[in-house]
């Protein structure tokens, strides 16, 4: 302790409960674990120092940016360091030839989408958690969001990195080169590695033109077929086409209660598609078109305003704070081949009511992806088994059992679902050669095995 007071300052490592308190539960409440310590670095060398001195002393470490995750994968399992890189917050400057820039683990998103924009340039990952939500930790999980349709996921961004390795050494590559053809690429192997390989320290990311011409359609359809009609015709017609998401009636019951939003549309609907388009020119002649010779079209409404196009998201975005506030959660967050995705919605309610009677199901997501948000509430002391009984249903749907938010802790006993033997015994051995006394983020996304998971 007194060495890492040493490192950082005696009052950057936090030991008093109330002081770590904010740091050991995740954002849902359903994670929770105590940390030996907190630490705060403030660059690279400290980071760098800090897990050499833990290497040193055997101890295991958990790494945290905002504590925006949903999968428990960057709480305490019990007795680690919490290695925090929120004080790593610098923003290099825009390199506009090359359309990157440098960011630190520590900094939000939000921050970095201002400092490209005022530059005249953009980022391509948004997601709700934009506030809070770090570069760090979007790295860490390759993280989504609603723009993945249009840029990718956030490893698409990625052309450098900087970490620390689990001994503290320092592996920096922020050339950031087009071409860089020189043996393993270590910046995409850490990215979705969930701080199990190393810890990221800065990252250097592609920027994407700012398109300022931007019009959102929210739209009622009949149901999941319809949506994926709507989706079709939107990826037809719509080049300028950059967000699909969907929800449905009970989604926006409650994100309407808990947000005192006003009804959308006069009648209620089955399902609703937000669209989004972002262009040079004005697209909202386009997706008027588009709606118009669209038959899955129920009803629509359309905004190219700011304040018309913040309304219209709020609906979507609001869902995870809106259920958050009504209780604790199971949340999954799965993957399907779209022509599995409306009978796997279709089969998703009975599939939790038969394990748990008095769960309600709500379902949201990026329908372009065929990601499905589920989010069980009142599943009271059956959430194991309703993780099971939804991550097999969308195992036997061909689809991934984690589709943006990670593995985690809440995952780990069903990763065999999406991972064969082999492709698991692959990602251990790479744990083992990078971290081979299995210090970083022991029990985060493999199963417990040799070397520690
Ligand atoms: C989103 O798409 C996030 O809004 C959160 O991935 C999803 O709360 C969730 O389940
Ligand atoms: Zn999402």
């Amino acid at each position: 302790m007194k060495e890492l007071q040493e490192i950082v300052g005696a009052s950057h490592v936090l030991v008093d409960p109330d002081l770590r308190a904010p740091y050991e539960t995740d954002w849902t409440g359903r994670f929770t674990g105590r940390a030996a310590c907190v630490v705060r670095p403030a660059n690279t060398g400290e980071v760098a120092a800090v897990v050499g001195a833990c290497a040193k002393a055997g101890t295991p470490i958990v790494v945290q940016g905002g504590n925006t995750g949903l999968v428990g994968g960057a709480v305490p399992g019990g007795g680690e360091v919490l290695l925090s890189l929120a004080r790593l917050r610098d923003l290099g400057p825009i390199d506009r030839l090359e359309s990157q820039v440098t960011a630190g683990a520590g900094g939000t998103l939000e921050k970095l989408q201002e400092h490209a924009r005022a530059a005249g340039l953009d980022f391509g990952v948004d997601l709700a958690a934009r506030s809070a939500a770090t570069v760090g930790g979007l790295v860490a999980t390759n993280a989504g969001g609603i723009r993945v349709l249009r840029y990718g996921s956030m490893r698409n961004q990625v052309t450098g990195i900087e970490a620390v390795l689990a001994d503290g050494t320092v592996v920096s590559r922020l050339t950031g080169l087009a071409k860089d053809n020189t043996g393993y690429d270590l910046p995409q192997l850490l990215c979705g590695s969930e701080g199990t390989l190393a810890v990221v320290t800065k990252v250097r990311l592609r920027l994407v033109p700012l398109l300022t011409a931007r019009t959102v359609a929210l739209v009622a359809v009949a149901g999941t077929e319809a949506a994926l009609d709507l989706l079709a015709a939107a990826r037809d017609r719509l080049p300028a086409l950059s967000a699909a998401e969907i929800f449905y009636a009970d989604g926006l019951s409650l994100v309407r209660a808990h947000a005192g939003l006003a009804a959308p549309f006069p009648d209620d609907h089955p399902a609703y598609v937000v669209l989004e388009c972002a262009a040079r020119v004005d697209p909202t002649d386009d997706v008027l078109e588009m709606l118009s010779g669209c038959d899955a079209v129920a009803d629509a409404t359309v905004a190219s305003d700011a304040a018309g196009r913040a309304r219209l998201w709020a609906y979507r975005e609001t869902h995870t704070e809106a259920i958050n506030a009504a209780g604790v959660p199971v949340k999954l967050d799965v993957s399907v081949p779209l022509a599995e995705f409306p009978s796997l919605v279709a089969r998703l309610p009975a599939t939790v009511t038969d394990v748990a009677p008095a769960a309600r199901t709500v379902l949201f997501g990026h329908v372009n992806e065929g990601n499905m948000h589920v989010n069980v509430l009142d599943a009271g002391d059956r959430a194991e088994a309703v993780s099971d009984a939804v991550l097999t249903l969308v195992a036997a749907h061909r689809g991934s059992i984690s589709s943006e938010h990670g593995v985690g802790r809440a995952k780990v006993p069903w990763l065999a679902l999406s991972r064969s033997a082999a492709e698991i015994d692959a990602m251990r051995r790479i744990k083992a050669g990078l971290d081979p006394a299995g210090l970083l983020n022991p029990g985060v996304l493999l199963p417990p095995g040799s070397p520690r998971g």
